[in-house]
């Protein structure tokens, strides 16, 4: 249980301004990035009566509004999606708060928020080489921006940035577990020294499978290195009703919950599309060099803790 007075305490750290200083500086960045891609910025939704499946295990979240069920918003993948059906756009990106109400286990990760944001981006008609170059050039224009506006809260948290090298180095899932093992994330975070993309993870039913080559997936993660682990997850999207429906029975998602999105896809109305979400919390851990994103949080929401505030 975190009591209230450990909230004042860790609200008064003398770090904070530091680390909130780059955290402006790191989202403003991205916000000047996005502008300059003609990437336009939509607004987050909270509530919806559909979201991501998630494919790990967590505890509901929802409420019931005049006869309706509507879920926090875990991710907004469908509403990216759905948004691009505009012809007057073709890339959006959200400030994206999500809940996710996960298991206490994953409070000692140093990465989970169980409410956290992410930078949540989709493109569409474009695939996941283009989707890597947009996010390498935003990764190196944070760093230099923040190297360039912040080298003194940087020296006063003792950190060190280099700005990383372009292209992002790829690498394929199963050759990094083939050589080190079920761990090979956290290897390769441990010992990469740029952020760094790993290809083809089985994941959620949007995650684009290769129809001539099952099993390979058309999706990736980017990692911080330093053993920060995984910073953006995403992937070019299914958007045929046939093939949605066959990934949905694969991991018996309940397809009443998605009766909406399968209207949509029944009808061909969901675009060929290619995205992704960055944690914005996880960057900032990274930035700062704080070993928690409790540390770099104002109001931390770590699984299995009680809030005080
Ligand atoms: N934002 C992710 C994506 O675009 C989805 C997620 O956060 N689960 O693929």
């Amino acid at each position: 249980m975190v009591t209230m007075q450990q909230t004042v305490l860790h609200l008064k750290e003398s770090k904070m301004g530091h680390i909130l200083r780059i955290q402006s500086a790191a989202l403003k960045a991205i916000h000047d990035y996005m502008y300059e891609n003609c990437v336009v910025q939509a607004m987050p939704v909270m509530l919806s009566p559909e979201t991501d499946p998630l494919n790990h295990p967590h505890f509901d979240a929802s409420v019931e509004y005049y006869g309706q069920r509507l879920h926090l918003t875990k991710s907004m993948i469908m509403h990216k999606q759905l948004a691009l059906l505009n012809d007057g756009f073709d890339k959006i990106y959200i400030m994206s708060p999500n809940v996710r109400l996960e298991q206490g286990e994953l409070g000692a990760s140093g990465r989970h928020l169980f409410e956290f944001t992410q930078v949540d981006i989709e493109l569409k008609d474009k695939t996941k080489k283009e989707f890597k170059e947009l996010v390498d050039g935003m990764i190196v224009k944070v760093f230099e921006f923040v190297k360039k506006e912040c080298s003194d809260d940087l020296t006063a948290l003792g950190r060190r940035l280099e700005v990383p090298k372009l292209p992002l180095k790829i690498f394929e899932s199963e050759e990094l577990k083939a050589k080190y093992g079920d761990d090979f994330e956290k290897v390769m975070s441990e010992t990469e020294r740029d952020p760094f993309w790993v290809l083809n993870f089985r994941r959620e039913f949007y995650d684009r499978e290769d129809k001539e080559r099952k099993g390979y997936y058309h999706n990736y993660d980017m990692f911080w290195p330093e053993g920060y682990g995984e910073a953006l997850s995403g992937g070019e999207r299914e958007w045929e009703y046939q093939e949605i429906i066959r990934k949905m029975m694969e991991r018996r998602t309940n397809m009443d919950a998605y009766k909406r999105y399968l209207e949509a896809a029944t009808q061909g109305l969901i675009p060929q599309t290619v995205g992704g979400g960055l944690g914005i919390e996880r960057m900032v851990r990274f930035l700062t060099g704080q070993s928690h994103v409790r540390d770099i949080s104002l109001f931390p929401r770590v699984p299995g803790e009680k809030i005080a505030f």
